[in-house]
């Protein structure tokens, strides 16, 4: 059982192989069902170009998880649920059927072997920092920096808002 207390945690999902889309609705049923979490929101679904080799483009969203697992627990669920979607790591920066990445930690700062808090990419991808800002436009990061300034001065260059039709 348990015993940390409640934390908000901000993931990150990518997918841009074999149906984008609904990797990331059930990815987010997933993250629903990991052990003494919620699911709190999720951001609009973004398509954007792909950072690295040529690839298709990604479709990406960052969701707001309240946990009481560890950073190192919560690391491992979501790694077993890119397996569950059939995630192939085969290249560094390539296709992926969902990349789940530990984006923040409440206001942690994490530097281990196996994970890096804030996420390394945090601060230079417009398709992390622009849903994060979506979902949590009062945001400080650990640093302090407020999330608002960062998001108000991100190029928004080959990011799409996808809107979904009712
Ligand atoms: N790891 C360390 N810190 C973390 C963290 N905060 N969250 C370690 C998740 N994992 C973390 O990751 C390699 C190792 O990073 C893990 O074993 C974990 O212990 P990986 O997902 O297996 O490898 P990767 O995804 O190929 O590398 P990396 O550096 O995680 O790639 P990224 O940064 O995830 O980038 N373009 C667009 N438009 N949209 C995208 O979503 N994604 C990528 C992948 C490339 N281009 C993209 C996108
Ligand atoms: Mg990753």
């Amino acid at each position: 059982m348990p015993v940390n207390k409640e934390v908000v945690a901000y993931i990150g999902l990518g997918s841009n192989l074999d149906n984008p889309e609904r990797h990331l609705s059930q990815a987010c049923v997933d993250l629903a069902n990991i052990p003494a979490t919620q699911l709190q929101q999720v951001s609009s679904l973004y398509r954007s170009v792909p950072l690295g080799p040529p690839q298709p483009d990604y479709i990406n969203a960052v969701a707001a998880l309240i946990t009481r697992l560890s950073p190192q627990d919560l690391l491992a669920n979501l790694q077993a649920i890119e397996q569950r979607h059939g995630r192939v790591r085969e290249q560094h920066w390539g296709p992926r059927t969902l990349d789940l990445d530990l984006l923040l930690y409440g206001d942690q700062v994490i530097t281990t072997p196996d994970l890096t808090v804030p996420h390394t990419g945090l601060l230079e991808r417009n398709f992390v920092l622009i849903p994060l800002f979506e979902i949590a436009p009062k945001l400080q990061l650990p640093d302090n920096q407020s999330l608002e300034t960062l998001a108000v001065a991100c190029p928004r260059e080959g990011l799409e808002r996808l809107v979904i039709e009712e």
